[in-house]
């Protein structure tokens, strides 16, 4: 199997519920791309299939625009009712990883939320080309979470070790403020995120291209220390 090859750079994972009041969506999404956005998740936790595969459709009519990988979170049977590059990023509590590669066959980019080094252990040889790891710090943007879910860029940097190579990206609380602080605090000498994943840092900005350029001077800036 050929892994898909992706820049985990400036990964956006959207939520139309933060676009402020008097900013499209679609507008948001092409001013991300604008601003340097290098992969795309669609993620609606409030919508119907037949609703969500329609924003899924529009979204990546823009990200085929800029050439950029999209992704569908969690819905297996939506990611394959669309054109065979768009991926799937699946949690721990959906289906295995080893199903949803085998259902999607080895051209499709898969995504797994990691969240401890056991987890990261087996996502090592699951068959998924990357891990999500967070919540890094704590977020509004996901239900549910509470103070013992947060990791902390410490532990994020263990996980990341335990995924022995497998791209990991950063997600929960990452901002311009936080995120240079959690791509240093979770590398070691032999590992390094390679990217970090935002919602609300991006999503609720009425300056969503700026907001992204932001996000990516920084990483760059990061990626060129190593
Ligand atoms: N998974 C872990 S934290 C999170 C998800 C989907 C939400 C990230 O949103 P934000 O606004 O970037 O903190
Ligand atoms: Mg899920």
């Amino acid at each position: 199997m050929a892994p898909p090859r992706a820049d985990y750079s400036v990964y956006l994972v959207t939520a139309r519920s933060q676009v402020p009041a008097g900013v499209d969506y679609l507008d948001a999404l092409r001013a991300a791309l604008k601003g340097g956005v290098t992969l795309v998740q669609i993620r609606e936790k409030d919508v119907e299939t037949d609703e969500f595969l329609d924003i899924a459709r529009k979204s990546l009519e823009v990200c085929d625009e800029f050439k950029v990988p999209m992704l569908i979170n969690d819905n297996l049977s939506v990611a394959l009712a669309l054109a065979p590059h768009v991926g799937l990023h699946i949690g721990q509590s959906d289906l295995p990883v080893s199903q949803a590669r085998a259902l999607l066959g080895p051209d499709r980019l898969l995504g797994i939320s990691v969240h401890s080094v056991e987890q990261a252990r087996d996502a090592r040889t699951s068959g998924a080309d990357y891990a999500g790891v967070g919540p890094i710090y704590g977020t509004q943007s996901k239900a549910g979470i509470v103070d013992d879910d947060v990791l902390g860029a410490r532990q994020a940097a263990q996980i990341i070790e335990a995924l022995d190579g497998l791209p990991a990206v950063l997600i929960g609380g990452l901002n311009q403020q936080t995120a240079a602080r959690a791509l240093f605090g979770a590398s070691s000498p032999t590992a390094a995120p390679a990217g970090i994943a935002v919602i609300s840092a991006i999503m609720a900005r009425k300056d969503t291209e700026v907001a992204a350029s932001e996000l990516a001077e920084q990483v760059a800036a990061f990626k060129a220390s190593r």
